[in-house]
């Protein structure tokens, strides 16, 4: 079984990922994890912290010789802020080090905080944000990009674009040509398909700036070149909607998920909300008359290009903050303001990007197996033949 783990804290000394269960003699490229750190750091929006680090993958076992070996993949991922917390976040107390423990004491309606205090019993918020922070996804990143490396292997690439900023709104669907041109280009600014809309979600995200405030958004992840037949509609755990929808919604600010055009079908006529079956008979292939369902039904991949959205919430993290309360007075006081972000919906989808990336490798490897990519490989093949002799 696949399976994946982080550790780290946003401003501690290293963040790690953990990925077992990958076949042997998958290529791993750096320069391709690396690219895909950094597009999770891009998007207009973002807060000062992205001009201090420089994410890159430091990949310290179950790699030799550019090819996985089969065993526990950790990836260490230097934060280097990490030198100005030193003293905030030391893993040994020291004399005096209280008195520089950065205590956030307001907790920010919307975050973490208050509920994290609470459960972890802790008078103050700062171990919680620390972990809640989504600089943990960089981790996930990481993982989710060598995920990637095995699905390429087999024609299968995972991408993403923002469908809406605030109220900005794509308002269309975006071809698969158009996501991989966009994906490819070396500056991303809301990595929207549609120039003129872009440019109406920087406009979303300078309103932000300037009245302190902060956007959320939609992001698209689209899996492209998927066999017939991951996942599988005999229990609710094996459903493959459901464990993106997880997947997805366990990205940090995430409110809702949509699969395919969820909630456009969801209250359309059931006549309008299915994708016609049809069939080639000079390609000897099924197709379909459109993509409503996103290329999943019955909790199975049916071929199509597999269709999820994420809808972030405007981050709780506000330089005009909210009401709250001091968890030393218990007096009305505003949610504290940290150094943050204004707006990350590029960020969130390269985030799902890895999410999916994960879980598809993880179905692809449930029905595929091996313990080396030749043996996945013969597999699929076999397997692929079978699909065409249906
Ligand atoms: C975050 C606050 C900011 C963000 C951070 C998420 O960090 P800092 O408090 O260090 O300025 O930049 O995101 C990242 C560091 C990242 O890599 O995405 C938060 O409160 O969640």
């Amino acid at each position: 079984m696949l399976r994946y783990e982080t550790a780290g804290e946003s401003h501690g000394e290293t963040l790690v990922a953990l990925l077992t269960g990958l076949p042997a003699g998958v290529p791993i490229s750096l320069e391709k994890i690396n690219r895909e750190l950094w597009r999770r750091q891009q998007g207009y929006g973002r807060g000062g912290r992205m001009k201090i680090e420089t994410d890159r993958a430091h990949i310290v076992s179950g790699v030799r010789h550019s090819k996985t070996i089969g065993s526990p993949i950790a990836v260490l991922l230097e934060n280097k802020d990490w030198k100005n917390w030193t003293e905030a976040l030391p893993v040994e107390d020291a004399e005096g080090s209280a008195d520089s423990a950065k205590p956030v004491t307001r907790p920010r309606p919307g975050h973490a905080d208050l509920a994290g205090c609470i459960k972890y019993n802790f008078p103050e918020a700062r171990y919680i944000l620390e972990r809640a922070s989504a600089r943990e996804t960089t981790s996930r990143v990481a993982m989710g990009a060598i995920c990637k490396l095995l699905l390429e292997q087999f024609g299968i690439k995972v991408l993403s674009h923002a469908v809406a900023v605030g109220s900005a709104h794509l308002g269309r669907d975006a071809s698969w040509e158009e996501i991989e041109a966009l994906c490819e280009r070396d500056e991303i600014l809301l990595n929207c398909v549609d120039h003129e809309v872009e440019q109406r979600m920087k406009d979303e995200v300078d309103v932000a700036y300037k009245t302190k405030d902060t956007r959320g958004g939609i992001f698209e992840v689209v899996a492209h070149g998927l066999p017939v037949g991951l996942g599988s509609h005999i229990t609710y755990d094996s459903r493959l909607d459901g464990r993106l929808a997880q997947a997805i919604m366990s990205i940090q600010a995430l409110k809702a998920v949509e699969i395919g055009s969820g909630t456009v079908t969801s209250v359309s006529p059931g006549k309008d909300a299915q994708d016609t079956i049809h069939y080639n008979k000079v390609e000897h292939e099924f197709y379909r008359g459109s993509n409503k369902a996103g290329g999943l039904e019955g909790g199975i991949t049916n071929g199509q290009d597999l269709v999820i959205r994420g809808y972030i919430k405007p981050i709780s993290t506000l330089r005009q903050p909210l009401e709250s309360v001091d968890l030393r007075t218990r007096e009305v006081a505003t949610g504290a303001y940290e150094r943050s972000d204004v707006a990350v919906v590029p960020a969130a989808g390269v985030i799902g990007e890895a999410m999916t990336a994960f879980v598809l490798a993880q179905a692809f490897l449930e029905k595929f197996g091996g313990d080396s990519l030749d043996e996945t490989r013969r597999n699929y093949d076999g397997y692929q033949q079978q699909v065409r002799q249906f």
